[in-house]
């Protein structure tokens, strides 16, 4: 078994909106994204998440519902990403750029896909419905899925 490094994505959903946030430096720069990063060593994945949420846009969030998680597999990288992605639906304060992102609402019907990473169009709508959900993508680079899987789950 190789070797995985936990990661966080928080989804701020608020029919018929949804927060998102441009990826300004680093991994996935250019991309749309939801809000996260590295879990760090002694914090809980959830920690991790808040952190990562209010260092990202400045949101706090009283509740945050475990949706799904994933593993990526880049080729030619032998370190696993796992990725656990929750959905809040309430939040205290501003979204606020930070040095990472740059905070925007989105009609739920016009969340931007194409300027997004290219799983995110299988799953994002399991979070919209509130399914659980794990999979695998694997990547050869940043665009291109050369296989997947994808199941909803009773419990994660
Ligand atoms: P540094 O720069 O070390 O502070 P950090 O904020 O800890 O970074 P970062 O930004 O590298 O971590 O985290 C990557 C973020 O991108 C996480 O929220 C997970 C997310 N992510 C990675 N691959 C993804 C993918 N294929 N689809 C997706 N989100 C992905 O929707």
């Amino acid at each position: 078994m190789a070797a995985s490094r936990l990661f966080t994505l928080v989804l701020v959903v608020q029919p018929p909106r949804v927060l998102l946030g441009m990826k300004k430096r680093g991994f996935g720069a250019g991309l749309w994204n939801g809000f996260g990063g590295k879990v760090q060593p002694g914090e809980s994945i959830e920690d991790a998440a808040r952190r990562e949420l209010l260092e990202e846009c400045g949101l706090t969030v009283d509740t945050l519902q475990k949706m799904g998680q994933i593993t990526f597999e880049f080729v030619g990288n032998s370190e696993l990403m796992e990725v656990h992605i929750f959905r809040a639906d309430q939040f205290h304060g501003e979204p606020k750029e930070s040095d990472e992102m740059q905070p925007q609402w989105f009609q739920l019907d016009e969340v931007p896909f194409k300027q997004m990473w290219a799983d995110d169009v299988y799953w994002f709508p399991l979070v919209l419905q509130r399914k659980l959900f794990r999979g695998y993508f694997k990547f050869q680079g940043q665009d291109t899925i050369l296989e997947h899987t994808l199941k909803e789950v009773e419990e994660l």
